[in-house]
């Protein structure tokens, strides 16, 4: 049973690594990893198009063999040494090489261009790998997902040799999904393309002040759109501006104090341009959120007035009652303290007796689960360190993968000791102010036993337990194999405990407040993966785990040297969740790091 789960992961995992291999491609430097992607996507495309199996499986085990490869590639090559490799045949040295000296493969390039977009579009849907797209293509014809729904619904899929009805349900859920994040964006993305335009629009001489609102500015995981607004007496001539930028694909709606565009990755932004003195209460509104916006509103009526985007007015009267020049001041006009945006969810921040201190991103001293290039990542522990230090760090912890994932090239019980040493020589040697901490993302099996011995994980510094495998249990099981490992005296921290890929896939069935109970009665950290993909554990559930005790640590699972700066994203979710320092590993020096490893107080 474990067997056909893990198998059925599998499948849907090379479609996933499709389209990953199709991100990084043609980027000019490429490791093994990227490599090995490409190679994956190549076998995947081959069966699509119903090549010949011995061809599939040279392209598929040539991956393998690559990524089982404990040596580096470039002394390989350099060395001529590819070929002699078990499991790379003669087709795919050529191919490696030029992957690893250019980024890119016209063979690969052609074979992707060679097969309509609808097809491999279809790849992403989850449980649909090369061949089953291609028994859908011949069987009923679809050539895009629009019409892969119809089929769908029609119940045509379901009576197809191979699929089912549960597979045509499935099929349907993933494109339903598919549907809904199309619509969404990454906060970390969003941010990049709002923030030079923040900057554009305050070098405008026309422009007074301009402020990013909506739900960017609330530091919301994902986001619909990017909302601007704009204190300023001429409005025109700041409209010209925003609809003339050279990176909008279209203007959507242009008016004389609203406008609209839309970018080439179809997040959209609006803006609006008010009088100076409307800012404060435009501000206010368009950051919202709609829930909080509500209960402000509720507030005002209470004490007669009416709150809008306009300003606030005596309801009596109908009368403007004195402005606001600040956030600050609209608060206070109702006698609330000032909420900060990442508050304003409309769950209760109204009635908080004390605003919650909200850490920064200087309080961070170091971070704890990176990879480096012993397992999945692509940096050196040298390279890791010396980013650290520029990010002036004081620590560095080093949490590789365990041999479970072996497709992650996880580290068996003689490689972790062996690199124990190396961190141990490196802090020996005193080459950097940073001190790097030996630790392990250790698989936590699907019965909640852990990957490797409790003799190396004792040896380590710390260990991070996370899931990578048997996704779909159900809750209770899920839930009984987390908490087993939780309950394991080698455990520290708990690695990204929902396993979702924000605007990709679903969150695994888990009852996280049994989880927080548990996590907190054994001492155990639950992380906030920094990843911008994942940023889980949800900050919905920070601000009462952590009034119940709950320790976070903020885990950038860096897997190159700029995967460090996700830290950031990860100080969003802990202000949105409203985790106090006290409680954030982070935050504490290196000799306190210590000492919780120790004795985790
Ligand atoms: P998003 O874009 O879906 O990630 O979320 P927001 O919060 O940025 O929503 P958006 O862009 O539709 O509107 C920005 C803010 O404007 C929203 O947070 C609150 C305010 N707002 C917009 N429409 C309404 C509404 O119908 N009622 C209220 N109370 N506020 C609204
Ligand atoms: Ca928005
Ligand atoms: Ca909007
Ligand atoms: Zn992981």
């Amino acid at each position: 049973m474990a067997q056909a789960k893990a198998a059925v992961w599998k499948t849907s995992n090379n479609a996933y690594a499709c389209i990953l291999a199709y991100y990084t491609y043609s980027r000019l430097y490429m490791n093994k990893n990227d490599i090995v992607d490409i190679l994956e996507d190549i076998a995947v495309l081959l069966e699509l198009k119903g090549e010949n199996p011995f061809k599939i499986r040279a392209y598929s085990g040539g991956a393998r063999a690559l990524e089982a490869m404990e040596e580096n590639l470039g002394e390989v090559i350099a060395e001529d040494r590819l070929g002699s490799l078990k499991g790379i045949g003669s087709a795919l040295v050529d191919k490696i090489q030029t992957l690893y000296a250019t980024g890119e493969l016209a063979y690969y390039t052609k074979l992707r261009d060679s097969i309509a977009p609808g097809l491999i579009e279809m790849l992403e849907i989850p449980g649909l790998g090369g061949k089953k797209v291609k028994k859908l293509h011949d069987a009923l014809g679809v050539e895009s997902v629009d019409a892969l729904q119809k089929v769908c619904e029609l119940g045509k899929v379901a009576a197809l040799k191979g699929f089912g009805a549960k597979s045509q349900e499935k099929i349907l859920i993933g494109i339903a999904n598919r549907a809904n994040y199309a619509k969404r964006h990454l906060w970390w993305k969003a941010h990049d393309i709002a923030r030079p335009i923040l900057e554009g629009l305050r070098a405008l001489p026309e422009v007074d002040r301009a402020e990013i609102a909506g739900s960017l500015r609330r530091l919301k995981e994902t986001v619909g759109d990017l909302d601007f607004i704009v204190a300023s007496a001429e409005p025109e001539k700041i409209m010209e501006w925003f609809t003339e930028q050279d990176t909008i694909q279209e203007v959507t709606a242009r008016g004389a104090t609203k406008s609209s565009i839309r970018f080439e990755s179809g997040l959209q932004a609006d803006l609006r341009v008010v009088p100076s003195e409307q800012f404060a209460f435009a501000l206010h509104h368009f950051t919202g959120s709609k829930e909080h916006n509500v209960a402000m509103r509720q507030r005002a009526l209470a004490q007669g007035f009416s709150l809008s985007e306009w300003g606030l007015k005596e309801v009596s009267t109908q009368e403007l009652v004195v402005g606001a020049s600040s956030e600050e001041e609209l608060f206070s006009l109702l006698g609330l303290p000032e909420i900060p945006p990442e508050l304003r969810e409309g769950m209760g921040e109204l009635e908080l007796n004390a605003m919650p201190e909200l850490i920064s991103s200087d309080q961070i001293r170091g971070v704890f689960h990176n990879h480096t290039t012993a397992s999945d990542g692509h940096a050196s522990i040298e390279e890791m360190a010396q980013a650290a230090a520029d990010l002036n760090f004081d620590y560095l912890g080093l949490a590789d993968h365990s041999k479970a994932s072996f497709q992650a090239n996880g580290l068996d019980e003689a490689r972790v000791f062996r690199q124990i040493d190396e961190i141990f020589r490196f802090n020996e040697s005193d080459q950097s102010s940073i001190h790097v901490f030996s630790g392990i993302e250790c698989d936590i099996l699907s019965d909640g036993s852990l990957d490797l011995e409790d003799s190396t994980l004792e040896a380590l510094d710390y260990a991070v337990m996370s899931v990578h495998s048997s996704f779909s249990q159900s809750q209770e099981e899920m839930t009984k194999r987390v908490i087993r490992a939780i309950e394991h005296p080698a455990t520290t921290m708990l690695g990204h405990p929902t396993g979702r890929i924000l605007l990709r896939r679903e969150p695994y069935q888990i009852d996280l407040e049994k989880v927080i109970d548990a996590a907190i009665a054994n001492r155990v950290i639950i992380e906030i993966n920094a990843n911008p993909s994942r940023l889980d554990m949800d900050w919905r559930l920070w601000r009462r785990a952590a009034e119940k005790g709950l320790m976070c640590a903020i885990n950038p699972d860096a897997h190159n040297t700029e995967g460090l700066s996700y830290f950031e994203a990860g100080v969003n979710i802990a202000r949105k969740g409203g985790v106090p320092k006290e409680q954030i590993l982070n935050c504490r020096d290196c000799a306190a790091v210590a000492k919780w490893f120790k004795d985790r107080s």
